[in-house]
């Protein structure tokens, strides 16, 4: 992605491995402070998933996977016995960080697999290969996205987005941001509504930032807005990333979403989630069985953000003692879905079907 820092222009990844190191935008930060941190161990990189210094389930997955590199690298002098034992004790850290997202659990998966067969110095090497290729298949995940989404947006569209479903929840371009993107990009003039979403705000952070550094015409709107616009005529497409999706179709993604699913499906607007294959899950027959990361209740309590002077801090918005819950996303279940929009396609209902298909385009590609 470009991005302006102190008048400088930088074209950058959200993440990215050099070595032993993982390197990231620091999410918690943004959009006020643009600061890259590097997290030297798995234990640190697992720490920045549960912390959200990375968030975004593609961007979870390639951190991740990188995670299990680093143990890998971390272990290369050890025996086989031990390696082996070392790689999976890492492997189960970065898979307690964060529940929902499955990009996570496939990107764990495959590269403690590549983890497993051979010497150890071929054992590292395949680990690192394989940790390197998920960034790559992510980050050309969001391009087809992108074009296949695009299609589906017209001419002065204007269009609701929730959450950051962009280029920081991936390695680049994004999700649900990526059609927008290539929209705009091919002259299309689309308008955005940015949903705020609290409690973690990734909306007025990081989506409106994104808009803004790319120049596409957005506004920001809270999150109680997003039904009065629809019932007004004024939005007519709505599309949002996924952090899971079921073998139906049921989708899990941020709090909020579901009750914008059902206010576009009551005022005629389609409906679409944006997720690479690597979001399907096949082993959850349908959104029940999808864990909800259910997060601290300071995040409730509390907002973080820059006074007029810059400086960043905590401000509390309860009373003390407040008692408050905190459950990170929601189910949409897949009637309100209009569509999918894949790295192999757009997926329509029946999705059992459907989702089964794209799953198998290109065989051992999924978890
Ligand atoms: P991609 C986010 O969760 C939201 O649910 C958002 O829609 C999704 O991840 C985006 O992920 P969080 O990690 O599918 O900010 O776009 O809690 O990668």
């Amino acid at each position: 992605m470009r991005v302006k820092v102190n008048g400088e222009t930088h074209e950058l990844w959200t993440l990215w491995r050099e070595g032993s190191e993982v390197k990231m935008i620091d999410q918690r930060l943004l959009p006020h402070r643009f600061m890259i941190l590097t997290l030297y161990s798995h234990q640190e990189t697992a720490e920045a998933i549960r912390d959200m210094v990375v968030r975004g389930a593609g961007a979870i997955g390639v951190a991740g996977g990188y995670g299990v590199a680093q143990a890998a690298l971390e272990a290369q002098g050890k025996n086989q016995k031990t390696f082996k034992a070392y790689v999976s004790e890492a492997a189960d850290t970065l898979r307690a960080t964060r529940p929902t997202a499955v990009n996570l659990f496939h990107a764990i998966d495959k590269c403690e697999k590549a983890a497993s067969k051979g010497s150890v110095p071929e054992r590292v090497a395949a680990t690192c290969a394989e940790a390197d290729r998920l960034a790559q298949e992510d980050l050309e995940a969001s391009k087809k996205m992108g074009e296949y989404g695009n299609a589906l947006i017209k001419d002065g569209f204007r269009v609701l987005t929730h959450c950051n479903a962009g280029a920081l929840a991936f390695i680049d371009n994004g999700s649900a941001l990526a059609p927008i993107r290539v929209a705009h990009r091919s002259g299309k003039h689309i308008f955005v509504y940015a949903d705020e979403t609290r409690p973690r705000s990734q909306g007025a952070k990081l989506t409106a930032w994104e808009l803004q550094q790319e120049g596409i015409p957005y506004a920001l709107i809270v999150d109680n807005a997003a039904g009065h616009y629809m019932r007004l005529g004024e939005v007519d497409f709505v599309v949002v990333g996924a952090d899971r999706i079921a073998a139906n179709g049921d989708t899990a993604n941020k709090i909020g979403t579901y009750e914008k699913a059902v206010l576009a499906k009551e005022n005629g607007i389609p409906f679409y989630v944006a997720a690479p294959r690597m979001t399907f899950d096949l082993k959850c027959p349908n959104g029940d069985g999808i864990e909800i990361e259910e997060r601290s209740p300071d995040e409730v309590n509390w907002v973080w953000g820059a006074d007029e002077n810059g400086k960043y801090s905590k401000v509390r918005i309860s009373a003390d003692g407040t008692v408050a819950k905190n459950p990170s996303f929601d189910v949409t279940p897949a009637k309100y879905i209009t569509g999918f929009i894949t790295d192999v396609g757009v997926l329509r209902p029946p999705y059992r079907r459907s989702i089964r298909e794209a799953l198998h385009t290109r065989k051992g590609s999924v978890g």
